[in-house]
């Protein structure tokens, strides 16, 4: 029933023995050396979803925000989207099998998901600026061809890019032209319209710095910027042609340590951005004139989207259900702000995109963003639908109609596969025009919360297990009770810990009234890890 070609291949991409894999957060991700029996493999099962799906399946080799050191591989299902849950757990029987074993695993699949072998099967392979990621995409393309697929190489692309084209080519051009030129003429042709009737800008308001993270998105900034007319005048910084791929800049280390990234050129009050390594995520900061740093996180930029939408649904006078999604890392304030303030409902979800994802689907529009600044905005096909009807309707008055016409133009330049940097950053520089709203106001919409995100180090983070959208820990014994005990002591704290699907670290969070009191907190949390969930190394330190 297997092609010959399957053993023979597979010889080699041996796999070393008794290495042990999980499909993470986001697909398999560790040291690139580790990965070419993994990524043949992928090729092999991305084969066996386009048969089953009969439709294009994507596999993009990317380690995202991770050193540079660091690769991995998503699978993206037909309509871009994560693939689906049941073929992550294929993904890791297949990846684990011993080499002598793989046949039998392959097999299995086969059966229980009655696959037709003689099916035509079509993956598309995409990359990132990683060294490693041309040799590790060939073995994807590897196993596509030693299971008679047919695979298209788009060599170097954006994560977002690729989930793009998966929807394009299995909508047969719906969604968009499945090239990269087609993606670029659909997002800067809804920018252009979304931004024409504003008059007057000055070249402060159109310029914006970013900082390309030493990686795929600066090149892809490159190659779009031209399109832009001059309506984006764009600084591009940390554009891989010295620096290192993440290290020191890119949205995760902007976020995460709460600074501006080495490497850009910052001036008090000037819009600043960050991408990370394969450009789906994207945050805004900026120094205000006493030289403090301002970080615009996934959070705000949610607000500030949802905002914009539910003025365009009042001013369009229609009645769509809208949501936000986020996870726990959301900070307190903007779950408060949303709710109370702009009367959206919010749900949280585990970590994760595909999970909020999926969350969002339930909405007529959903807004979702983790912290860290994954996210985008999902229209259901209803919605598109009257907001069509609308646009085109002769009846309605003036108003009525530029409103339905920017949010045809919104989902036009959005990505609503999956959260992309290029995408949310056209989106956001369009509202900022078009509300004529300087960063400095965006940022006062709320006040955040003071927080901290830590690491910790432990022998098997796979002890902790957590419940309740990963806000309460269930095991080991004990520590969601030192948990409670230690957020007591500080005011408008919150802290949980989960183990991160990315890195082999547990992952700390807390949030309280004042930094001194956030900073305080996590490190007491982090030592609790330490002591009950079996840390090791030395004992997490005090932050200075
Ligand atoms: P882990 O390592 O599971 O925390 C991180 C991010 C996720 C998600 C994935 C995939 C945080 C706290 N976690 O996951 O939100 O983006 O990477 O890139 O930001
Ligand atoms: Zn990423």
């Amino acid at each position: 029933m297997l092609p010959p070609p399957v053993l023979k291949q597979s010889g080699l991409h041996p796999k070393p023995a008794g290495l042990v894999l999980q499909y993470g957060t986001a697909g398999f991700r560790t040291n690139a050396k580790k990965l070419d029996h993994i990524m043949f493999r992928m090729g092999l099962l991305a084969t066996l979803r386009s048969r089953k799906t009969k439709a294009t399946i994507g596999v993009m080799v990317t380690a995202s925000h991770n050193p540079e050191e660091d690769n991995g591989v998503k699978l993206i299902d037909p309509m871009g989207e994560m693939v689906t849950p049941t073929w992550e757990g294929y993904a890791t029987q297949l990846a684990n099998a011993e080499q002598e074993d793989l046949l039998t695993a392959l097999k299995d699949v086969i059966e229980k998901e009655a696959i037709d072998m003689s099916q035509e099967a079509d993956v598309f392979v995409g990359k990132d600026t990683r060294s490693s990621s041309a040799s590790l995409s060939q073995a994807v393309m590897d196993g596509v061809s030693a299971l008679g697929g047919h695979s298209k190489d788009y060599g170097l692309v954006t994560t977002p890019q690729l989930h793009y084209m998966v929807c394009c080519q299995n909508t047969k051009g719906k969604y968009g032209d499945a090239t990269v030129e087609g993606y670029y003429s659909k997002l800067y042709q809804a920018f252009i319209q979304l931004t024409k009737s504003v008059l007057n800008r000055t070249d402060d308001q159109k310029h914006l710095s970013v900082d390309g993270a030493n990686g795929i998105g600066a090149l892809k900034v490159r190659e779009m910027e031209a399109h832009l007319k001059k309506e984006l005048q764009i600084s591009l910084f940390n554009d891989g042609s010295k620096g290192k791929l993440n290290h020191q800049c890119g949205a995760d280390f902007v976020k995460v340590q709460q600074k501006p990234p080495t490497g850009v050129e910052m001036n008090p009050g000037e819009r600043c951005c960050s991408f990370d390594g394969d450009a789906d995520r994207i945050v805004y900061y900026f120094i205000d004139s006493e030289g403090q740093f301002h970080l615009l996180d996934g959070d705000k930029i949610a607000t500030l989207i949802s905002t914009f939408l539910k003025e365009l649904l009042t001013q369009a006078g229609v009645d769509l259900k809208m949501g936000a999604v986020q996870t726990a890392y959301a900070n307190g304030s903007s779950t408060r702000y949303l709710e109370d303030t702009m009367q959206v409902i919010v749900r949280c979800t585990k970590t994760g995109v595909k999970h909020l994802h999926h969350a969002a689907q339930e909405f007529d529009i959903g807004v979702y963003f983790e912290a860290n600044g994954h996210g985008t905005v999902l229209f259901s096909k209803a919605a598109e639908e009257i907001i069509q009807h609308l646009a085109e309707d002769a009846n309605i008055n003036d108003e009525r109609k530029r409103a339905a016409r920017m949010l045809q133009n919104t989902i036009n330049v959005i990505n609503q596969t999956v959260g992309d940097a290029i995408a949310d950053m056209l989106l956001i520089e369009a509202i900022l025009a078009i509300k004529g709203m300087t960063i400095q106001q965006w940022d006062s919409i709320y006040s955040d919360l003071p927080n901290r995100q830590l690491k910790v180090k432990v022998a098997d983070r796979r002890v902790i297990d957590t419940a309740d959208a990963e806000r309460r820990a269930v095991s080991p014994a004990g520590l969601q009770d030192a948990i409670d005990s230690l957020v007591k002591k500080y005011r408008k704290a919150r802290s949980f810990v989960r183990p991160s699907g990315t890195e082999d670290v547990v992952r700390v969070y807390a949030e309280a009234e004042t930094q001194e009191s956030a900073d305080d907190l996590a490190h007491k949390v982090s030592l609790a890890v330490y002591r009950l969930a079996g840390g090791v190394g030395g004992e997490p330190k005090q932050l200075l």
